[in-house]
C-alpha cells in the first residue's frame, strides 16, 4: 500500500487536526521527511496562525514510541506482529465473545481525535452498526453533550448549536472556556485569541466568567469569579433581570417563530440576582449591570463551554445561554449567536427545512443504573459497572477508537480495574498508553501526516462557512493500511468475515448506501436522480474511501454542484485546487430554515428543560454550602491525555499542579512548592501545590489528562513527567441528568498537606 516515494523538496498544506481551531499548516518535506511546519499564511481561515502544538505533528510522526506495527498481548506483554496475525487475533477474539455472550456483550468507546479524523467520521458508523450492540460510549459525555442536547430540544437537532459571531460582535461574554489555552470549542475559529483582541480593539467589551483568572480572563475587560457549577443560576438571574427590567426583546424574525417566552418569564421569577448571590458568589449589582450591558450593546453574544457543560446543570446552563442570546435580540443576527451553514455533511442542512421529528432520549437504558440512552449512546460514567457487574447483558469485550478513557473519564481507577476483567479488548490507537495497555490487540492508524483531512464535524461549528480539504502530505508506510481500512476491516470481522476480508467492499456498500438514500430523499438536491449514474460519476474519480464520501457530501451540500445542477459549485476537486481552503463567507441568518422541531418553532420552554428548573431552585441553597471544590484547566501545550510524549511540549516546569488561593493555603496549611493530598468521595491523589491569587477562594484546580506512571505503557517521555490523573477524583455518580454528562468541574474535595509526593 506504499505510495511512490518522492524525492526533492516540496511544500504540502494540511489542516491541523489536533484541536478544533483547524489551523492551516505549511509543511516543508524533503525526500519524504518533514523538515519544517509553520502556519500557512494563505489559509483562508487561519491566515498563518499556529499554536505550539501544530508544528509538533512532525515530532508525533517521528516519535519512536508511536505504534507503527500492530501489537498483540502475549503473556501480559505487548509484542509486534504482522497485520495478518493481528487480524486473525481480532477475528478469534471477537467471534469467541459473540459466540459465548452475544453481540450485546461488546461495547465501543469513541475518543476525541476520532472527531477530527475523516476516516473515523466516515466509518465509525458502519463499525458501530456491525457490532450490533447498544453499548456505545464516547468522550461526548465528558464534554459537549449538554450543549448538543439543549440545542436539540430548542432548535431540533444535536448540531443546531448557535455559534458566537466573534468577528462582528460588540460584546462577548464567555463562561467556562479558556480559548487562550484551548483555542476554542464548539466555535471553530483559528486564532480565537486574536479575534478576542480584535473585539476590544474595535471598542467592544469582553467579559469572562470563570472561577479562575485564566489567561482569557486576564485579557478580558472584566473577570467574574463565579462559584463552580453556578452558571445556570447566574444565567437564570440574567434572564430574570432582562424580563423584570423590560429588556427582553428577541426581535421580529425570532419572535415570529418563538414559543415559550411567557413561560420562561414565569420560571425566572424566583431567580433574582440577589436571591442566587450566595450560591453564585457574585455581587448582584454587577450581575444586574452585566444584564443591562448585554441588552444595550449594539450586538452581544454569550458563549459557554466545558466549565458550563461538565457540571450538574450542563444542559440547563446551555439552554439559558441560548435564552440570554434570544432575549437580548442576538440570536441569528450578525454579531450575535448564529448558525453555521456546513459545506459538507451537516445534519442541520438535511431533512425538510423548518420542521422535523425533534429530539428524544431513552432508546434503551443501561443495565446496572438504568441510565437513558442520549444521542445514540450511554453515559461513559456507566461503562465500568457495565463491565464489572455480572448478569445478563454484561459487557465482556471492548473496542476503543482513538480514546483514552482511563485518563479522561470519571472514577478512572474503577474503569482501569474493570478493563482488566474483559475477555477481549481491541484498540485502534497510535500509543500503548493507560487505556490501550489493557488491549489484547492494538491496531495503529497511520500518523496524522499520512492521512488526508477534512474536519467534517468541527467545520459544522465554524464562525465562517469554510471548507478545507488536505491530501496526505506523506505516503503510508509499507503494509500500513489507512485508518479507514482498519475501521472497515474491523467492521467486516464483526459481520463475520474472515481475517483476509477486503475493506474495499465495505467502502462500496457505504457509498452506495449514501447515494441510494439521497436519491430517494425528497429534501436532497439529487432526489429522483438515477443512483447508478451518480455512483458512476463518483467512481470515475480516483477517490475511494472517506475522500469519495466527502466528495459526495460536498456535492450534495448547500454549496455543492448537485452532480451537474450547479456546475460552478463545489466538489472535492475544487478543494484540491484550493489548498488554502475555500471561504464561503460570514455566517448568515438561518431562521426559520434551520429549525427541525416538530412545531417548526424555537422551543424556548421545552418541557424537559422546564422540568429541570425545580432542581436549579434547590441549588440556590445547596451550592452555597460547599466548602472546597475542584475544577480543571487546560494548558496550551497539552492536548487532553495524549500529547505528553512530545518532548518540546512537556519540557519546563511541571504543569500538573494544584492551584490554591492564598487564603485556602493558609487555612489548610499548604505551601507553595509543597505537596497536597486531594480527596473526593471516590479517590485520592497527591500533587504539587501552586499558591496563586488567580483562583477564587474555596476552589482548587488540577488539569486532567496526566497520570502517566502506570506499568505496561510505552510512553517514555510522558512517564518522566507523569503527573497525576485528576479523574481519579471525579465521581461516576455525579451526572447532569439531562445529558448523562459527568460533573468534572465543581467536585467536592478535601485537601491536606503531605510531606512527600506519592505517585498514584
Ligand atoms: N477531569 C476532566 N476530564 C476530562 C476533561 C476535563 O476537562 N476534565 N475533558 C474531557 C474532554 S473535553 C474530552 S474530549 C475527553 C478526551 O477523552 P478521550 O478522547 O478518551 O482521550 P484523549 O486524551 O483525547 O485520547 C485520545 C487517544 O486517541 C489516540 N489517538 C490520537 N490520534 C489518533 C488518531 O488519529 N487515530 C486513532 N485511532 N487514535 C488516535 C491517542 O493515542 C489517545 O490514546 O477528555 C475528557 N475528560
Ligand atoms: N491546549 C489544549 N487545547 C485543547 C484541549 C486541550 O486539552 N489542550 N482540548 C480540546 C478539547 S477536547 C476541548 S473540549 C476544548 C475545551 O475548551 P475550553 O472549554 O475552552 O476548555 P478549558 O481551557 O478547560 O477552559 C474551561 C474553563 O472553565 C473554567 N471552569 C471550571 N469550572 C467552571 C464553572 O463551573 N463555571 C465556569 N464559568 N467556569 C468554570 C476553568 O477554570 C477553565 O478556565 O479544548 C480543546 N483544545
Ligand atoms: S490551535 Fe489547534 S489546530 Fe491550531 S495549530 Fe494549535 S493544535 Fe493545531
Ligand atoms: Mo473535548
Amino acid at each position: 500500500m506504499r505510495e511512490t516515494a518522492s524525492t526533492g523538496t516540496r511544500t504540502a498544506f494540511r489542516t491541523c487536526p489536533l484541536c478544533e481551531a483547524s489551523c492551516g499548516l505549511e509543511i516543508t518535506i524533503t525526500d519524504d521527511k518533514v523538515t519544517r511546519i509553520r502556519g500557512d499564511r494563505d489559509d483562508v481561515f487561519s491566515h498563518g496562525f499556529i499554536c505550539p502544538k501544530g508544528s509538533t505533528l512532525k515530532q508525533l510522526h517521528d516519535d519512536p514510541d508511536r505504534v507503527r506495527t500492530p501489537l498483540v498481548k502475549r503473556n501480559g506483554v505487548h509484542v509486534e506482529v504482522t497485520w495478518s496475525e493481528a487480524w486473525d487475533e481480532v477475528q478469534r477474539g471477537l467471534a469467541g465473545v459473540i459466540d459465548r455472550h452475544g453481540r450485546e456483550s461488546i461495547a465501543a468507546y469513541l475518543g476525541n481525535p476520532g472527531a477530527h479524523s475523516l476516516s473515523a467520521m466516515m466509518f465509525n458508523r458502519t463499525l458501530l452498526q456491525s457490532i450490533g450492540s447498544r453499548h456505545r460510549y464516547s468522550a461526548s459525555t465528558v464534554d459537549q453533550a449538554p450543549r448538543q442536547v439543549a440545542a436539540a430540544y430548542i432548535f431540533g437537532t444535536v448540531v443546531s448549536v448557535p455559534i458566537p459571531d466573534l468577528d462582528r460582535t460588540d460584546y462577548l461574554m464567555i463562561l467556562g472556556a479558556n480559548p487562550y489555552a484551548s483555542n476554542g470549542s464548539l466555535c471553530t475559529a483559528p486564532n480565537f485569541p486574536g479575534r478576542i483582541e480584535a473585539i476590544r480593539a474595535r471598542g467592544g467589551k469582553v467579559v469572562v466568567v470563570d472561577p479562575r483568572r485564566s489567561r482569557t480572563a486576564e485579557e478580558a475587560d472584566e473577570w467574574l469569579p463565579i462559584r463552580p457549577g453556578a452558571d445556570a443560576l447566574l444565567l437564570m438571574s440574567i434572564v430574570h433581570v432582562l424580563f423584570a427590567d423590560g429588556l427582553a426583546d428577541p426581535g421580529d424574525h425570532v419572535s415570529a417563530v418563538l414559543n415559550g417566552l411567557d413561560e420562561l418569564r414565569e420560571l425566572s421569577e424566583p431567580f433574582a440576582p440577589e436571591a442566587v448571590a450566595a450560591a453564585v458568589g457574585l455581587d448582584p449589582t454587577v450581575v444586574r449591570r452585566i444584564a443591562h450591558e448585554l441588552a444595550a450593546a449594539p450586538t452581544a453574544t454569550v458563549y459557554g463551554r466545558i466549565g458550563t457543560t461538565t457540571t450538574e446543570f450542563g444542559t440547563t446552563a446551555s439552554w439559558l445561554i441560548d435564552a440570554v442570546n434570544i432575549l437580548t435580540g442576538n440570536l441569528d443576527r450578525p454579531g450575535g449567536a448564529m448558525f453555521t451553514m456546513p459545506v459538507a455533511g451537516g445534519a442541520s442542512t438535511r431533512g425538510v427545512s423548518g420542521t422535523g421529528t425533534g429530539f428524544k432520549t431513552g432508546r434503551g437504558h443501561t443495565r446496572v443504573r438504568n441510565l437513558p440512552e442520549i444521542m445514540g449512546e450511554y453515559p461513559v460514567a456507566a461503562l465500568a459497572e457495565e463491565i464489572s457487574e455480572p448478569g445478563e447483558g454484561q459487557v465482556r469485550a471492548l473496542i476503543t477508537i482513538a480514546g483514552n478513557p482511563v485518563l479522561s473519564t470519571p472514577n478512572s481507577d474503577r474503569l482501569d480495574t474493570a478493563l482488566e476483567t474483559l475477555e477481549f479488548m481491541v484498540s485502534v490507537d497510535m500509543y500503548l498508553n493507560e487505556t490501550t495497555r489493557h488491549a489484547d490487540v492494538i491496531l495503529p492508524p497511520p500518523s496524522q501526516l499520512q492521512r488526508g483531512h477534512y474536519d467534517l464535524l468541527l467545520l459544522q461549528f465554524a464562525i465562517r462557512n469554510v471548507a478545507n480539504y488536505s491530501p496526505a502530505p506523506l505516503p503510508l508506510d509499507d503494509g500500513q493500511p489507512d485508518e479507514w481500512q482498519v475501521l472497515a476491516k474491523l467492521a467486516m470481522l464483526l459481520q463475520g468475515h474472515a481475517g483476509d476480508a477486503d475493506p474495499a467492499s465495505v467502502d462500496e456498500l457505504a457509498i452506495s448506501g449514501l447515494v441510494h438514500h439521497a436519491v430517494s430523499d425528497p429534501s436532497s438536491p439529487i432526489h429522483g436522480r438515477d443512483a447508478e449514474e451518480i455512483l458512476a460519476i463518483l467512481a470515475a474519480s480516483e477517490h475511494r474511501g472517506p475522500e469519495r464520501m466527502l466528495d459526495f457530501m460536498l456535492r450534495t451540500g448547500p454549496f455543492g454542484d448537485g452532480f451537474g445542477t450547479h456546475p460552478q459549485a463545489v466538489t472535492l476537486q475544487t478543494l484540491i485546487d484550493h489548498p488554502h481552503g475555500v471561504d464561503f463567507g460570514a455566517l448568515e441568518p438561518r431562521l426559520p430554515e434551520i429549525l427541525r422541531t416538530p412545531s417548526g418553532r424555537i422551543e424556548l420552554a421545552a418541557a424537559v428543560l422546564v422540568a429541570d428548573v425545580e432542581r436549579l431552585r434547590q441549588a440556590m441553597v445547596t451550592l452555597g454550602e460547599q466548602r472546597l471544590v475542584l475544577v480543571g484547566r487546560r494548558d496550551l501545550r497539552s492536548n487532553n491525555s495524549w500529547m505528553h510524549n512530545i518532548e518540546v511540549l512537556v519540557k519546563g516546569k511541571p504543569r500538573c499542579t494544584l492551584h490554591v488561593h492564598p487564603d485556602d493555603a493558609a487555612e489548610l496549611g499548604l505551601v507553595h512548592g509543597g505537596y497536597a493530598r486531594i480527596t473526593s468521595r471516590v479517590g485520592s491523589v497527591d500533587a504539587p501545590v501552586e499558591v496563586t491569587e488567580d483562583i477564587r477562594a474555596g476552589v482548587v484546580s488540577l488539569p486532567h489528562g496526566w497520570g502517566h506512571s502506570v506499568e505496561g505503557t510505552r510512553l517514555r517521555v510522558a512517564a518522566e513527567r507523569a503527573g497525576v490523573n485528576s479523574n481519579v477524583l471525579s465521581d461516576h455518580e455525579a451526572l447532569d441528568p439531562l445529558s448523562g454528562t459527568s460533573v468534572l468541574n465543581g467536585i467536592p474535595v478535601t485537601v491536606e498537606p503531605v510531606a512527600v509526593l506519592v505517585p498514584s
